[in-house]
């Protein structure tokens, strides 16, 4: 009788020493003490004895499970502690550690050209319009003077969707649509991206951006349009900067010119950067062709107007003295971190 319960009582203490968690404890505990457990399998056997033995039978099984319980509590209270201990460790965090700062992202600096470029026009007055980057060849060259036979009509140079749309060459057919819808005086700079079918090198990339202005009113003179451009350089490349105007070709404007500023690498006695010419081409303008005028239905007696426009990639490379546009569009993080 003392035996079978000795064998259970060590049993039960060799499993609870042997339990390495507190789930596995609590196996034990349910295999010991639990309805089919081997203690109440014990205490069963209560009626193979004999009645006058039974009473000790019975303490013994109760002094039994009073020991397997406190052993069970004490192993159990002491693989809490491990356990949390444990836990505490792998969990500890250096409230001193300085933080990890965040990556911040910066505006691209094409982006930002045409944000600088923008602002200034709009300061003197321009309204900003963007419009549709798929156009029909009647706003992008018919309303814009450019005849069918025109080289910039040619299918080497515009990615044609069908024989009437096409992806617009330049910014103009939404000046163009804008004088449509408005009476003048009309007074608007449209920046966007533009298409040309020109193989990717350093200088050229078949989408780049525009920035164009347009301004329409009674008595718009060239002086009004050097005024106002002379003024835009001066406020995106400083004062100093000198400006000139040479006489150029667009099939949109007539008169039209070329601006240049002073370069600023050799003050105008020539190197390599400004091709030895001293100055560096910013922009074309001109005054606005009276068949443009005459396309949306504005009467050239009456009106006149000036018009601009510059590759922003062409700006912002001169700004910065970027040497190759693809930088520009290949979002290398290492040339992007340092505007
Ligand atoms: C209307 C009438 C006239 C817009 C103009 C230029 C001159 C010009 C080029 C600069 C470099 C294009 O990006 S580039 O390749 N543009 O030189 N653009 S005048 O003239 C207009 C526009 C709209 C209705």
């Amino acid at each position: 009788m003392n035996d079978r319960v000795e064998t259970v009582v060590k049993r039960a203490l060799s499993a609870i020493e042997n339990a390495r968690t507190t789930a596995a404890l609590e196996e034990a505990r349910v295999r010991l003490l639990g309805r089919k457990g081997e203690l109440t399998l014990l205490m069963r056997q209560m009626r193979s004895i004999d009645p006058e033995n039974r009473p000790r039978f019975g303490a013994l099984v109760n002094s039994a499970r009073e020991r397997i319980e406190k052993e069970l509590d004490e192993r159990a209270m002491a693989l809490d502690a491990a356990e949390k201990a444990e836990r505490l460790e792998s969990e500890k965090i250096d409230v001193t550690a300085p933080g990890r700062m965040p990556r911040i992202g910066k505006i691209h600096p094409l982006t930002q050209g045409i944000r600088d470029i923008t602002e200034i026009f709009v300061e003197m007055g321009f309204k900003v319009v963007e419009g549709p980057e798929v156009e029909t060849d009647y706003y992008n060259f018919e309303a814009l003077n450019t005849p069918e036979y025109h080289p910039a009509r040619d299918v080497q140079d515009t990615f044609y969707i069908n024989e009437s749309v096409l992806l617009r060459t330049q910014t103009s057919p939404m000046q163009a649509r804008e004088m449509e819808k408005r009476k003048p005086p009309v007074k608007v700079v449209v920046p966007g991206k533009v298409y040309r079918r020109d193989q990717v090198d350093a200088t050229h990339s078949p989408v780049f951006h525009q920035i164009e202005g347009l301004l329409v009113d009674r008595d718009v003179t060239f002086t009004d349009l050097k005024g106002t451009l002379a003024m835009f350089a001066r406020r995106f490349y400083g004062g100093e900067r000198e400006v000139r105007f040479r006489p150029h070709y667009f099939p949109f404007t007539e008169p039209s010119a070329e601006m240049d500023i002073l370069c600023a690498i050799c003050g105008g006695t020539g190197c390599r950067v400004c091709k030895q010419e001293g100055w560096i081409e910013v922009l074309g303008c001109g005054l606005v062709h009276p068949n443009v005028l005459r396309a949306v239905g504005y009467d050239p007696d009456e009106l006149t107007g000036y018009a601009f426009g510059m590759g922003v990639e062409r700006i912002v490379m001169l700004k910065y003295g970027i040497d190759d546009l693809r930088l520009l569009f290949e979002n290398d993080l290492r040339f992007l971190s340092q505007f």
